[in-house]
């Protein structure tokens, strides 16, 4: 019994002393982009500053899709395709970028059409941090960049490749 209290203990101390508190994640400039067809897929961007130590995004949820996940994107020959990837690392006291090109939170198998200034819930799932609500605004499709940026032309490839799909 007396093993059992000091683990416990350890443990408390552990989880008081280590990683991120939720109210030390903030989440800056989130947006994704309209995507025209129920059944498609939709890829959402922001930036996670983490106030906290070290941490990792697990996972994300929204109720707009069959699944969620998380992305990035590899370079493959001369295209970049996007890759699933089983959580992101979020530094002590840094940031990731989530962006186009880059990491992203992928939706596949919309069940409706997301449409421009429609806002999206979605929760962040950390490690240490837990869940973390973020109110995702929508722009025009092939958007860059929050704030309706749309991009000053095509992208060179246009459409990217999905690698992940069966
Ligand atoms: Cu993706």
């Amino acid at each position: 019994m007396k093993s059992f209290a000091v683990a416990a203990a350890l443990l408390l101390g552990l989880s008081a002393a280590g990683g991120a508190a939720a109210a030390d994640i903030e989440v800056a400039n989130p947006f994704m982009r309209a995507a025209p067809m129920a059944g498609g897929t939709g890829a959402a961007f922001m930036t996670i500053n983490n106030h906290g130590g070290a941490d990792r995004l697990l996972s994300a949820e929204a109720g707009i899709s069959k699944s969620v996940e998380l992305h990035t994107h590899v370079k493959d020959g001369d295209i970049y395709r996007m890759r699933k990837v089983e959580s992101l690392a979020v530094p002590e006291h840094g940031s990731v970028a989530l962006k186009p090109g880059g990491d992203h939170i992928m939706f596949i198998g919309l069940n409706a059409p997301v449409k421009e200034g429609a806002t999206v819930p979605v929760t962040l799932v950390f490690e240490k941090a837990g869940k973390v609500q973020v109110q995702v605004p929508v722009q025009a499709p092939g958007a860059m960049a929050p704030g309706g940026m749309a991009p000053g032309g095509a992208m060179p490839g246009g459409m990217m490749h999905h690698g992940a799909k069966p």
